[in-house]
């Protein structure tokens, strides 16, 4: 494998690390405050293209490689968590299960305006009663005539009270992972209701909802796939969310050990910088091998995907590291930084917040493992 960039990837990422160090980094503290990012920002990443990262042309995306994509997500991870997350979930989660499984008029409806940014997905999978456990979920699509009728509830969605368009997962028979059925509910069918849940550790800026579905009617046309085919289109899509989640947690870290460094250089104790402490430079030295290590594993798995060889359980040990990593380094980070890392004048504390959430959504750290144990043994054991 060849871990140099070509001139166009290395250009997208100075492009992107460029336009997230002006119109990003020096309002997130700010937007963390506020529980909400500046929306204005939105349009403002579309033409940049994060939105269309991925989404191949015709569609009206960038239609680059995974590489770029994943390079894309660690700059916006390094400079705010809750942007990551809007745009893997919008363009990712959403917009490859519409590319993934979707007919030519469900991709020529959505798929040019998410790569736009003018609309926004989300995906509708956890419950209440159903995290980990996606295959047991209980919101009900029942048919009636040409049409379905849904009814149910969904929990932590990001982009919830953003949306556009909603990616929904019910159950349309009651044989169990069998019996789920994907559908593209757009958000102003009667009956949909999406409230913003408040007060959370992390990733303050964005929508994160609860979403209700009551007697919500959609046509035949918005089933996502065939009947029963929704969880292989859930597992299918978060194999690649994993490899988002882990790049955003490599930009983390990065940020994390950028922001050390640098404050290390600049803080004096005991007559000397803070860097020239063995003890600092330990928690940086752990840092900097995280980042290596982290990244190189979003890569190996940016390079299955480009060559379109399975890689299902390099993406599970990707974002087992890197979430884990992320966790690491922000907490290093605030070590390094020591009562001044407690508040939010440093980007510390809010990596730390950002990061704890990446061990748990899209896959807790113990499925991550009870995959990779599942591969390495041919047992799927109890979970
Ligand atoms: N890609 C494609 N198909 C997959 C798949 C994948 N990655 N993983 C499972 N499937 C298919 C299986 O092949 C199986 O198909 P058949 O019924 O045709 O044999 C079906 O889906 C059921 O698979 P399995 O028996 O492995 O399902 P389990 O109920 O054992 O669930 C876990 C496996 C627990 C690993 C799965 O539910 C999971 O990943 N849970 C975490 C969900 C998650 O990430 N939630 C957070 C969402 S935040 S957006």
């Amino acid at each position: 494998m060849d871990l140099s960039l070509n001139d166009e990837q290395q250009a997208f990422r100075d492009l992107a690390r460029d336009f997230l160090d002006r119109e990003a980094v020096p309002h997130r503290t700010q937007w963390d405050r506020d529980e909400q990012v500046d929306l204005a920002i939105i349009p403002k990443m579309a033409e940049i293209g994060f939105f269309g990262l991925t989404i191949p042309e015709e569609y009206g995306g960038l239609g680059g490689d995974y590489l770029t994509y994943v390079l894309g997500m660690e700059e916006l991870g390094r400079a705010d968590s809750a942007l990551r997350g809007i745009v893997s979930v919008s363009n990712g989660l959403f917009g490859k299960s519409v590319l993934g499984f979707g007919t030519e008029e469900q991709k020529q409806e959505w798929l040019p305006r998410i790569a736009a940014g003018t609309a926004l997905g989300c995906f509708g999978l956890t419950e209440p009663g159903t995290g980990s456990d996606a295959g047991n979920l209980t919101s009900r699509a029942r048919r009636d005539g040409t049409d379905y009728v849904l009814n149910g509830q969904k929990l932590f969605i990001t982009n919830g009270t953003w949306a556009d368009v909603a990616l929904v997962f019910a159950r349309t028979s009651d044989d169990g992972a069998r019996g789920v059925t994907a559908f593209l509910v757009p958000t102003d069918a009667p009956g949909f209701e999406a409230r913003e849940i408040k007060g959370k550790l992390g990733l303050r800026g964005q929508a994160t909802a609860e979403l209700f579905l009551s007697d919500v009617r959609v046509p035949e046309s918005a089933r996502l796939g065939d009947e029963g085919q929704g969880f292989k289109i859930a597992m299918t899509t978060l194999d690649k969310g994993r490899v988002s989640v882990a790049a955003g947690c490599v930009g983390i870290v990065q940020g994390c050990l950028e922001s050390s460094v640098s404050y290390a250089k600049e803080r004096t104790q005991f007559g000397r910088p803070l860097a020239g402490f063995q003890l600092v430079q330990e928690l940086i030295s752990d840092m900097s091998v995280d980042a290596d290590a982290a990244r190189l594993l979003v890569w190996r798995c940016a390079d299955l995907i480009d060559r379109g060889e399975p890689f299902g359980v390099a993406a599970s040990k990707a974002k087992l590291f890197a979430s884990e990593a992320a966790v690491r380094a922000a907490n290093n980070a605030i070590q390094v930084y020591g009562g001044a890392g407690y508040v939010d004048e440093h980007p510390a504390e809010k990596y730390l917040r950002d990061a704890r959430v990446m061990t748990l959504y899209e896959g807790t750290s113990q499925i991550q493992k009870l995959l990779i144990g599942r591969a390495e043994t041919g047992i799927a054991a109890f979970v």
